[in-house]
């Protein structure tokens, strides 16, 4: 890890501090549990934590509602509490990177309040989006757009005399209404809240729809409002991804130019302090070519790479996502990132359906030149949990009148002790039910279990750490092998195998090499014979 630019092939530990550790018995996680979690992340083997948002906001939307940025909302602890994080995990010889939410706040933010007090065309509605609505009364709204997450992207207010009104829009839930990054009082506001958390010692930012930030004329129609929603749909299932990709190529309030002067304008901020801030977009986007637009020399540092994210467990797909990846961040210069899941996606376990192709994709991310960046409960091999729809939070299974679950499966609090109620995440009651049968997934559990997945990640993250043929950005050179074989060295001796079929291989390879890591005990290496079951991958050191 370079000092100055760490991020560039960093192990990023996301945290969903609502469901990472509870301190205080309220069913919620907090920022003190997040302390108490500390050495075990560091036990991981890695070099950062990102936190989702724990501000001040009415938690309609997990928190990326905010309605004080510069705050710590009193169910995750105090902004001392905060301050005491970031020096714990400094001691730890850790980064820490905080999640910053520029398209929109929440309807609770004070400027949105007194934009609902103000008349139309003021000031205070000037930093949000308010349109008169169209036909003759204004009931219908200013366009067809369509919300992320279901429904129409607008919402009606009533004036002060108690009439209908204006139209706000919200790209997201109706408790999150979209900034007007043309308002200069918007960009001004989020320097103030870059500041404020750099000189606490923030080391960067993930930058939440980072690629929303621009608008097309709001007076146009989209030619297309059901495709736009196929495009948005959580849901990876409910559209296919060729059509999800091409669909994607043709929304009119993402990825528009303007998006860029605000990260050049941040760029500029981050590079003031010594060392130097980071910041990461959340842009999904396509096609992939454009995410090198946001890592430009002058502009932001990273960009999760959805695009691989997204692929199917099949190695061509896999492979021309790598290469692709590779060749477009290389000519702007910047490190590509690696990401199996997050808070907003099906875990990876679920979504590849077995351990071993789990234990495979991080073999084979972890191997990659670039930054990764882990989900918390990965380590674990945590699946998504079944939920009562009574249980649900996410504002996604509302708005589609559940016909998209949402997000909640993958957002279930972590199990820490086998044997304990909640398994240790809380003496209270969890905010989501956990499943019955989590106790195999407890970190007690695996800490005490040689071959559990917990020590699996922790070898592999270490190795990836102190080995200098993992990790850095040193090229990789695919060897031509079998159908199905996913085979690539890097220098100083590594070759990495993965088997993405669901066929035993045999392979012939060069002699001289040992196994440094499988994701089973069952692939051997003989001489120059190795045997990879299927949705198996090793690293050899030769
Ligand atoms: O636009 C998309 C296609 O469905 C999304 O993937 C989009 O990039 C994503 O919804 C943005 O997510 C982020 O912002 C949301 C929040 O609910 C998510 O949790 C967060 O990751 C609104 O702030």
């Amino acid at each position: 890890m370079n000092s100055l630019s760490w991020w560039r092939d960093a192990a990023i530990y996301q945290i969903y501090p609502r469901s990472f550790r509870d301190s205080n018995g309220d069913g919620e996680g907090d920022i003190a549990g997040v302390i108490s979690g500390l050495d075990y992340l560091a036990s991981l083997g890695i070099d950062a934590i990102w936190l989702s948002p724990f501000y001040t906001s009415p938690n309609r939307d997990g928190g990326y509602d905010v309605a004080n940025p510069r705050d710590v909302d009193p169910r995750f602890g105090t902004l001392e509490d905060a301050k005491d994080l970031i020096a714990q995990t400094h001691k730890r010889g850790l980064k820490i990177i905080f999640d910053i939410v520029p398209n929109h706040f929440s309807s609770d933010h004070l400027w949105f309040q007194a934009a609902l007090r103000s008349a139309p065309g003021s000031a205070e509605r000037a930093r949000f989006h308010f349109y008169d609505g169209k036909g003759p009364d204004g009931q219908l709204p200013p366009n067809n757009w369509n919300s992320v997450f279901g429904g129409p992207a607008w919402t009606r207010v009533k004036e002060q005399d108690g009439s209908l009104g204006q139209w706000y829009l919200h790209l997201f839930d109706t408790s999150q209404p979209d900034l007007n990054w043309e308002n200069p009082e918007v960009a001004s506001d989020f320097e103030e809240t870059l500041r404020f958390w750099f000189d606490l010692g923030v080391d960067g930012f993930r930058i939440d729809v980072a690629h929303g930030l621009a608008k097309d004329e709001i007076n146009v129609n989209h030619r297309d409002p059901e495709g736009l929603t196929r495009a948005l749909r959580f849901d990876a299932a409910a559209t296919d991804q060729a059509e999800r990709k091409a669909l994607l190529q043709d929304i009119p309030f993402f990825d528009r130019e303007g998006v860029h002067q605000v990260y050049r304008s941040w760029r500029k901020i981050f590079d003031s302090y010594d060392p130097p801030k980071m910041g990461v977009a959340e842009a999904f986007i396509n096609p992939t070519s454009r995410i090198a637009r946001y890592v430009r020399p002058d502009e932001l540092h990273q960009a999760f790479n959805f695009d691989f994210m997204m692929s199917n467990w099949n190695s061509d797909e896999m492979k021309t996502s790598i290469t692709r990846t590779l060749a477009e961040l290389g000519e702007v210069g910047a490190a590509a990132t690696w990401v199996l899941n997050n808070h907003d996606s099906s875990r990876v376990r679920t979504k590849l359906g077995d351990e071993t192709r789990a234990k495979s994709a991080a073999l084979l991310i972890h191997a990659l030149p670039g930054g990764i960046y882990i989900y918390q409960g990965e380590e674990l091999g945590l699946p998504d949990g079944d939920l009562p729809d009574e249980a649900r939070q996410d504002p996604v299974f509302f708005r589609t009148a559940g016909a998209d679950k949402g997000r909640d499966g993958c957002r279930i609090p972590l199990p820490w002790e086998a044997e304990k109620d909640a398994y240790g995440f809380s003496t209270g009651k969890p905010w989501l039910p956990q499943p019955k049968n989590w106790q195999k997934f407890s970190v007690d559990q695996e800490e005490n279990d040689s071959e559990s997945f917990l020590n699996f990640y922790r070898k592999s993250l270490n190795i990836r750490k102190s080995n200098p043929a993992l990790g850095g950005e040193s090229p990789i050179t695919w060897v031509a092998t079998s159908p199905g074989i996913l085979y690539f060295t890097r220098p100083f001796g590594l070759h990495v195998l993965i088997n993405v079929s669901e066929n035993s291989q045999t392979l012939d390879i060069s002699e001289g090499g040992s196994i440094l890591l499988a994701s089973h005990s069952n692939v051997q290496l003989h001489a120059g014979t190795l045997e990879l079951p299927a949705n198996s991958g090793v690293w050899l050191q030769y």
